[in-house]
């Protein structure tokens, strides 16, 4: 669907104003629309996962593990297909009301394509570099959307999101390095050319919502505060969007319609996209790991 038919459909939990928003500016931050009942059963499940995450010693399908974990003091830093690793996750995401959001930023018929948790924590310095979303997992059309809901209050020292305004109508960058590997980052040349007089960090308490574009350029800085930062992020598109490549870390539900009607015809976007690795083949860890190995900084 195009932002211009999405638009004429009655919003069902976001302001107009944050549409439109969301469509100009490729971002926007929403404060008051994840109940709180809501929130403190999301943060809830996210100490379970970490305190879960204790018993493993690596990375494993769930858990992204990071430098000095141990049972201890885990250092989790994705929980990776999230729906599929608790059941309040899927009931949130799939038929509960964050797909309610997205259909009003990808229109009444929304498919679910995936989830992760990210964590933060003080003391590592992880920053998450500069990137777009898309080139990991094209689409026909460019209509999917991460909707992220921050679980703990996020200021500028907890490591916020930032994203380029406007970034979405520019250029697709590659990542990947000039013999095929996959970086998971804009190379700092490319950055150069980016008005960062755009850059917006999206701080807020918890239960912001976050909406960025998969064409948005975004980033994140280290959390130099005393506490974690969990974000969940989940993935929709409309449901005339198909993915044409294998999706990094596919769940049990991606591409499952959560709301609406399955497409009777696909939308294809005729604005050209890289063409990532085959993840079926190389496999994906998440994208602390894939940007560890990349010499590109990303602030
Ligand atoms: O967790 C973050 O700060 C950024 C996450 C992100 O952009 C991603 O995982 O694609």
């Amino acid at each position: 669907m195009l932002p211009e038919d999405i638009l004429t459909a009655s919003a069902r939990v976001l302001n107009q104003s944050d549409r439109e928003a969301y469509f100009r500016d490729g971002v926007v931050a929403v404060d008051g629309v994840i109940d709180e009942g809501w929130l403190a059963r999301l943060q809830a499940v996210s100490e379970e996962m970490v305190a879960r995450s204790g018993a493993v010693a690596q990375s494993t399908e769930a858990f992204d593990i990071g430098p000095g974990h141990s049972a201890r003091v885990p250092h989790l830093r994705r929980l990776r297909a999230a729906v599929d690793q608790h059941p309040d996750l899927w009931t949130f995401a799939g038929p509960g009301p964050l797909a309610d959001i997205a259909a009003d930023l990808v229109g009444p018929d929304v498919k679910f394509h995936s989830a992760k948790l990210n964590y933060k924590w003080p003391g590592y310095g992880e920053v998450v570099k500069w990137h777009q979303d898309i080139p990991a997992w094209p689409h026909t059309n460019y209509s999917p959307v991460t909707l992220g809901v921050y679980l703990s209050d996020v200021g500028p020292e907890d490591g916020p999101l930032v994203a380029i305004a406007g970034s979405h109508e520019g250029e697709l960058f590659s990542h990947t390095d000039t013999d095929g590997g996959w970086r998971g980052s804009v190379t700092e040349a490319d950055m150069a050319g980016v008005d960062m007089d755009c850059a917006r960090p999206l701080t807020g308490r918890a239960g912001t919502l976050v909406a960025i574009n998969c064409r948005t350029l975004h980033a994140s800085g280290a959390n130099d505060s005393a506490r974690p930062r969990p974000l969940l992020l989940n993935v929709y598109s409309s449901a005339d969007a198909f993915a044409w490549m294998p999706a990094p870390t596919p769940t049990r539900h991606t591409g499952e319609i959560v709301r609406g009607e399955p497409a009777r015809l696909a939308h294809l976007d005729p604005r050209p996209c890289p063409v990532p690795p085959n993840w079926d083949e190389v496999g994906y860890g998440s994208i602390f790991t894939a940007q560890a190995t990349s010499p590109a900084a990303a602030e």
